[in-house]
């Protein structure tokens, strides 16, 4: 089984500016990792030719997730507000291919943040709508998109894998996948190993985010990590599985305020990410193991 490990940029860092993209990328290929996952949230911040350049130099390769904001939430009923969220899209897809990367990620067909009531069925038939027109522009440039669902108080439109397929089910798509992380199936799944068998039984098994239930170092929360690891074994998962971690330690203008990390989890981000490598690997090569 070859999965490719994957660091989120906001381990190292909440801009992307030369110096900051540079330190990063370093420290992602420093760590033993394959992957870094950019956060083009607002895509206009990032030079894709730079990244490029030191993905290159460093022999890295990349994925790219965001979610979106109010003003360009695409499953907004008000045209104008969705039209604005296309236009986001298409810049982030546009950034990753010219990255070089080929998985575009993460809470594409809403808002990342808490609602205050259910979605309507014009909202969401409008994030339906754009995930099939942003899968037709990703499929030109031969990238996929994977709909990464969250817990319910960050979005109203898919909070478990089955919603999640569902979802998929109606965008109709080849390039459409489900994107699992454990931090959000940990608040709101019945079973880690059903909701990965479900995802791999319908084909869509396309993205994994190793998040620990605090969302700091690995192995300190409460994730069945043997259970997970178990069960992506089992289902002879071969993608991108990025370990994603938040502290205040590393500031994301919105994206901190929008996922409420609010105290600090850890400071030492090289060791972080070099613990949760090992963990991971670990916890498949012990999964392997138990399988025989
Ligand atoms: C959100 C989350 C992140 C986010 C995005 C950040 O809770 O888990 O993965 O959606 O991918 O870049």
């Amino acid at each position: 089984m070859t999965v490719t490990h994957g660091v989120h940029a906001l381990v190292w860092t909440g801009s992307w500016t030369p110096e900051e993209a540079r330190r990063a990328i370093a420290a992602t290929a420093e760590a033993g990792y394959d992957l870094i996952e950019i956060a083009p949230i607002d895509p206009s911040g990032f030079d894709a030719d730079m990244t490029a350049g030191l993905l290159q130099e460093h022999g890295l390769r990349v994925s790219a997730s965001l979610g979106l904001s109010a003003d360009t939430d695409v499953s907004s009923e008000d045209p104008a507000v969705v039209a604005r969220g296309r236009e986001r899209l298409a810049a982030a897809l546009g950034v990753l291919r010219d990255s070089g990367g080929t998985t575009l990620c993460g809470v594409l067909y809403s808002k990342l943040g808490k609602y205050d009531a259910p979605a309507t069925e014009r909202g969401r038939a409008n994030s339906q709508e754009t995930i099939a027109w942003l899968a037709d522009k990703a499929a030109e440039s031969g990238i996929t998109v994977a709909l990464e669902f969250c817990n319910r108080y960050e979005t109203n439109i898919i909070n478990t894998t089955q919603e999640t397929l569902d979802f998929i089910a109606v965008v109709d798509r080849p390039n459409v996948m489900a994107h699992l992380d454990t931090y959000h199936m940990n608040i709101e799944e019945h079973s880690f190993t059903e909701a990965v068998r479900a995802a791999s039984a319908a084909g869509r098994l396309g993205y994994v985010h190793i998040g620990e239930s605090h969302r700091g170092a690995l192995g300190t929360g409460s994730i069945p990590w043997p259970e997970f690891f178990g069960a992506l074994d089992e289902v002879g998962y071969e993608g991108i599985a990025t370990f994603e971690s938040f502290s205040s330690e590393v500031v994301h203008r919105t994206l901190s305020n929008d996922l409420a990390i609010w105290r600090n989890l850890w400071t030492d981000n090289h060791a972080l990410a070099r613990d949760a490598l090992a963990f991971t690997k670990a916890g498949l090569a012990e999964a392997a193991a138990r399988r025989g």
